[in-house]
């Protein structure tokens, strides 16, 4: 082993590093995530305090998309990925969503867009919360929808009306919409484009 991941693994209790091998990644792959994570954490070099704040997350997804506004989108992302909501995210809740985005099976990605679409996390989504998202997703994209709010609007309501096919009032619960976009090839192609 190199002197450098030594160091690094230092840092991890072995509770920690227990607890991430439960993720799908091998003891290598960990001390590369950690090593990419508490590089972007700035100058908090420990894992006790390396931690990504929103203003960091934020700037990370600006980056990516520098003609579009990342902030709503973002502040979504943020709020699920930050599990126990103190405002941060540590390694711990970092690598249980890479482990998910990265690795997970279809229900488990398919759980993860769900909590990020139920941006309140009251357990369902609905009309509503799928406008803000759509919103948001226009926004990364540098996209005016103002114009043509009614095409938006529209592409909401079809994609309510596949959700909820049993027509349960237009709230649509965890398990209803995983059972849905399982069954549904058009739906699985239009949330994978948004992965
Ligand atoms: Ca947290």
């Amino acid at each position: 082993m190199k002197e450098n991941d030594e160091i690094l693994e230092q840092q991890l209790t072995d509770e920690q590093i227990k607890q991430l091998l439960q993720t799908r990644f091998n003891r290598s792959e960990i001390l590369d995530w950690y090593r990419a994570f508490v590089k972007n954490c700035g100058n908090n070099r420990s894992f006790l305090t390396s931690s990504l704040n929103k203003t960091l997350f934020i700037d990370y997804f600006n980056q990516l998309h520098p003609n579009g506004n990342v902030t709503r989108l973002t502040e979504t992302f943020f709020r699920t990925y930050d599990m126990n909501n103190d405002g941060r995210i540590d390694f711990m809740e970092f690598m249980h969503a890479v482990s998910i985005i990265r690795r997970g099976d279809l229900t488990e990605k398919l759980s993860l867009i769900f909590s990020l679409l139920d941006s309140d996390q009251q357990g369902y989504i609905d009309r509503l919360k799928l406008v803000n998202i759509m919103e948001a997703l226009y926004d990364v994209k540098g996209i005016d929808y103002n114009d043509s709010y009614n095409v938006l609007l529209r592409k909401v309501d079809n994609l309510i009306a596949k959700l909820d096919k049993d027509k349960e009032g237009g709230r649509i619960l965890r398990y209803k919409f995983i059972e849905s976009c399982m069954n549904d090839s058009t739906l699985r192609d239009l949330l994978s484009a948004y992965k």
